[in-house]
C-alpha cells in the first residue's frame, strides 16, 4: 500500500503544474508588476519569494503543524496608482500570544511603508488545514496581493482517503479588476473572476484556462480557496458529482468535503459548493471518470455570470487526454454543499451551555450599512484607522476599552469567561448571505476587544488573558442549530 502510494505520488509530480511553494521561512518580496491574468495588462499589487516571481496568486505557503513561520516581507512598492506601504494578515490563524504578528494594519501594528520589511514570525502549534493570506490593508487586496496557505498535519485523520495532496491541489478563486481599487468606485464589479489566477472578461480575448491534471484511478485533496474581495462561487466539476456517481459505483465518494476553513470535518458528499470570500473547503476527487477534459466551473454572484465565451471556466484533464477544451454539459446540482450538514470530525467540547443566553458574557454585534456614507457599522461605530495601532496603544499604557481608538470599536471582556457573539444577519455585510468575510482572532494578553469595518471586511480582535478561553459564536437563530454545528463555526474563524 505505502509503495503504491509512493509510486502514484511521483507519477502524479511528473505530471504537475509546477506551482511552486515556500515557507515555513522564507522572504516574501511585495512588488508591483503589470500583469494581464484575463488578458487585460494592468498594474497589480503582488507577492513572490523572489521580486521576479511575483505572481498572481502570491505564491503557496506550505509548512507543517507544528511549524514556526518566519515570513519577512519585504516591501518594494512604487506605483502611486495603488497603496505603496503594506501589511499582510494570515487568515485564520489562531496568532496565540503573538497577536503582533497577525497582520491587520492600525490594529496590530503601522502599514509597512516602501523599502522597509517586517517580519512576521510565529507558531502554528495547533492547526492544520487550509488558509490564506492577503494585504490587510484597506483594499490593497483586491489589486492582487492575496495566495493561498497550507498546513499540513502528519497524523491527518483523512489521510487514508486521498492519495494526492500537493502544490498542485490547491485550488485559488479570485475576483479580478481593471483598474486600481482607489479609483474603481465604492463597490466595484469585478471585470473577471480567476481560477488558479487565470480566467476570461466578457468581450475580451480568449486566454488560456487553468489546467488542472489528474490521473485516472487517484484520489486527489482538492484545496478550494475563496481569495475574492467580494464574490461568492458555485464551484462544480463536470461528470465528478453526485450524479456521475450514481452512474459509475456507489463504493466511491467523487466530491467528499473532509475539511472547512482549517477544521477536520465528517465526510460530507456533495456535487457543488457554494464557497464566499474568504472560505476555504477541502474535497477528495476520485479521477474514475474516462479520460479525457472536463469543464471546472466557478460561477460568481456577481459580475459576468454564467460560463459564454469561456468565462468562469477552468479544465481537469486526465493523464493522456487531448489537449483541448472540455465538450462536457454541467448537470444541475442535486446535492450542493449545506454548511448546517458539516460538523466537525471530533467534537469540541463546549464551552458554557451550548443554548442561546448559555454564556457568561453575551454580546450583540449589530451590522449595518449606512448609505449616504456608504460606511459600514458595528453596534453604530464605524472604523476609522487610528493613527496609533491599537496594540501600540496598550503598550504605550492605555488601560481601559475607553480610553483606546477608534472610540466606539473597543469592548472590555473579562478574563477566564466564555463570550457569546451574536451577529445578527440579513443586512448587506451581515452573515447571513455574507457580502464580506468575517474574521475572529483570539490571542491572549491585554484584554482587549476591537472591532473594525473597512470595506470589504468585518475584524475582531480578541485578547484574553487565560490560554483556555472558549469561545461561543452563535449565529442569528443559535437555537435551531446543533452545538456542534455551532462550533464548526466558532473554530473555523
Ligand atoms: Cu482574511
Amino acid at each position: 500500500m505505502l509503495r503504491s502510494t509512493v509510486f502514484f505520488a511521483a507519477l502524479a509530480s511528473l505530471f504537475s503544474n509546477t506551482y511552486a511553494a515556500i515557507g515555513p521561512q522564507a522572504d516574501f518580496h511585495v512588488v508591483n508588476k503589470v500583469i494581464a491574468p484575463d488578458g487585460f495588462s494592468r498594474s497589480a499589487v503582488l507577492a513572490g519569494g523572489s521580486p521576479a516571481s511575483a505572481s498572481f496568486p502570491g505564491p503557496l505557503v506550505t509548512g507543517w503543524k507544528g511549524n514556526n513561520f518566519k515570513l519577512n516581507v519585504i516591501d518594494s512598492l512604487t506605483d502611486v496608482s495603488m497603496l505603496k506601504s503594506t501589511s499582510i494578515h494570515w487568515h485564520g490563524f489562531f496568532m496565540a500570544k503573538t497577536a503582533w504578528a497577525d497582520g491587520p494594519a492600525h490594529i496590530t501594528q503601522c502599514p509597512i511603508s516602501p523599502g522597509h520589511s517586517f517580519l512576521y514570525d510565529f507558531k502554528v502549534p495547533d492547526q492544520a488545514g487550509t488558509f490564506w493570506y492577503h494585504s490587510h490593508l484597506s483594499t490593497q487586496y483586491c489589486d492582487g496581493l492575496r495566495g493561498a496557505f497550507v498546513v499540513y498535519d502528519l497524523l491527518d485523520p483523512h489521510r487514508s482517503k486521498y492519495d494526492i495532496d500537493n502544490e498542485d491541489t490547491v485550488i485559488t478563486l479570485a475576483d479580478w479588476y481593471h483598474h486600481p481599487a482607489a479609483t474603481a468606485g465604492v463597490v466595484p464589479t469585478p471585470e473577471s473572476n480567476l481560477i488558479n489566477g487565470k480566467g476570461r472578461y466578457a468581450g475580451g480575448p480568449a486566454t488560456p484556462f487553468a489546467v488542472i491534471k489528474v490521473i485516472k484511478g487517484l484520489r486527489y485533496r482538492f484545496r478550494l480557496v475563496n481569495t475574492a474581495c467580494d464574490p461568492n462561487y458555485v464551484f462544480s466539476i463536470d461528470g465528478h458529482g453526485l450524479a456521475s456517481r450514481l452512474l459509475t459505483t456507489i463504493i466511491l465518494f467523487p466530491h467528499t468535503v473532509i475539511e472547512a476553513d482549517g477544521v477536520n470535518t465528517q465526510p460530507l458528499e456533495v456535487d457543488s459548493i457554494q464557497i464566499y470570500a474568504g472560505q476555504r473547503y477541502s474535497f477528495v476527487l476520485k479521477a474514475d471518470q474516462p479520460i479525457g477534459n472536463y469543464w471546472i466551473r466557478s460561477n460568481p454572484n456577481i459580475g459576468t455570470r454564467g460560463f459564454e465565451g469561456g468565462l468562469n471556466l477552468a479544465i481537469l484533464r486526465y493523464l493522456l487526454a487531448p489537449t483541448r477544451d472540455p465538450t462536457t454539459t454541467q448537470t444541475p446540482s442535486v446535492k450542493p454543499l449545506l454548511e448546517t450538514n458539516l460538523h466537525p470530525l471530533t467534537k469540541p467540547a463546549a464551552p458554557g451551555r451550548p443554548v442561546a443566553g448559555g454564556a457568561d458574557v453575551a454580546i450583540n454585534l449589530a451590522v449595518t450599512f449606512d448609505f449616504s456614507t456608504l460606511l459600514f457599522m458595528i453596534n453604530g461605530a464605524i472604523f476609522s484607522p487610528p493613527t496609533v495601532p491599537v496594540l501600540l496603544q496598550i503598550m504605550s499604557g492605555a488601560q481601559s476599552a475607553q480610553d483606546l481608538l477608534p472610540a466606539g470599536s473597543v469592548y472590555t471582556l473579562p478574563p477566564n469567561k466564555v463570550i457569546e457573539l451574536t451577529i445578527p444577519g440579513g443586512t448587506i455585510g451581515s452573515p447571513v448571505r455574507p457580502l464580506h468575510s468575517l474574521h475572529i482572532r483570539l490571542s491572549y494578553r491585554p484584554s482587549l476587544y476591537s472591532t473594525r469595518s473597512i470595506f470589504t471586511e468585518y475584524a475582531f480582535l480578541f485578547c484574553l488573558d487565560d490560554i483556555n478561553a472558549n469561545w461561543v459564536y452563535s449565529t442569528l437563530s443559535p437555537s435551531s442549530e446543533a452545538p456542534e454545528a455551532m462550533y464548526t463555526t466558532t473554530s473555523t474563524l
